[in-house]
């Protein structure tokens, strides 16, 4: 079968459609990648081409070796992944010491993958070992609303959590063991790779501090739909901030209640916040006081 041909390619297409759709993937941001079945694998093996030099992948992977990957490219477009695909992204094999890569389709014309690769590849191979091989998808992109509170919350777990999950009640249903937050690092590298695995190691979700966001999932809907919801969940913080902050909120004990209906397993250190100290509650203390002075 024809590599353009595959369901899995398709749907890789579709997301990062989607994504571009969003507006989370300006000029050459952001990237994406699967790794294959083997039936995925087998069904287009037919189009590879095992001459492909191999390259260093920048760190060490061995729980992925002969793992194949769909990616995208360095320095091509999200924009042009339906246009364009030979030359947007391609699928590498990485080799059995889990070292190196080769490109086998794809990425046309001198394409490499993308910058990101030793952190697409080292989360991969936590969410393979964490998920018993279900996680297969990773996504990074630029979403604004999440950037801008990487200006105005503290670089917390907890902050960053807590205040999402407010936002919008089924936010703790879609991420109940809350998002990683990345202080601000030199993108593109090893350091960053090593420490966006380790919170993944704990969480599904990870903000790069003013860079953008990590996603693992099992599908491309779900980790796309991950995205989607914590974006909108920051999008409504700003909102509730630019308006003068909260004046009443979802408490603990209404989490709890959620947890328990829902059969949810929340992290204590998430729920164990004192509600005044939440940063958006001192805001609207703040307006209101400034109201009482008047
Ligand atoms: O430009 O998003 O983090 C691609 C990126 C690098
Ligand atoms: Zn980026």
């Amino acid at each position: 079968m024809r590599v353009l041909d595959a369901e899995c390619t398709k749907k890789f297409m579709q997301m990062a459609e989607d994504g571009w759709e969003q507006g989370w993937h300006e000029r050459n941001g952001g990237n994406l990648s699967y790794r294959m079945t083997m039936d995925d694998v087998a069904s287009v093996a037919e189009n590879f081409d095992l001459t492909a030099k191999w390259r260093p992948i920048g760190t060490s992977v061995p729980g992925l070796a002969r793992e194949h990957f769909f990616i995208t490219g360095t320095g091509r477009y999200f924009q042009n992944v339906v246009r364009d695909p030979e030359h947007s992204f391609g699928i590498i094999e990485v080799d059995e010491t889990g070292e190196n890569y080769r490109i086998v389709w794809g990425l046309l014309d001198g394409g490499r993958p993308t910058s990101e690769l030793p952190t697409h590849l080292m989360n991969h191979e936590v969410k393979k070992a964490q998920t018993n091989g279900a996680h297969r998808v990773i996504y990074h992109c630029h979403p604004a609303n999440v950037i801008a509170l990487t200006f105005v919350l503290p670089l917390t777990d907890e902050a960053f959590t807590r205040e999402l999950w407010e936002m919008m009640t089924e936010c703790p249903v879609i991420f109940p063991d809350g998002i990683g937050v990345v202080p601000w690092m030199v993108p593109g590298g090893r350091a960053i790779a090593v420490e966006s695995a380790k919170k993944m190691q704990s969480y599904n979700a990870v903000i790069w501090a003013m860079h953008g966001i990590f996603c693992s999932g099992a599908t491309f809907d779900e980790t796309f739909g991950l995205v989607h919801t914590i974006d909108k969940s920051a999008g409504i913080l700003l909102k509730v901030l630019a308006a003068g902050g909260k004046r009443q909120t979802i408490t603990t004990q209404d989490f709890r209640d959620l947890a328990k209906d829902f059969h949810l397993t929340l992290p204590e250190k998430f729920l164990d916040v004192k509600e005044e100290k939440s940063e958006t509650a001192k805001t609207a203390k703040t307006a209101k006081a400034a109201k009482v002075t008047k």
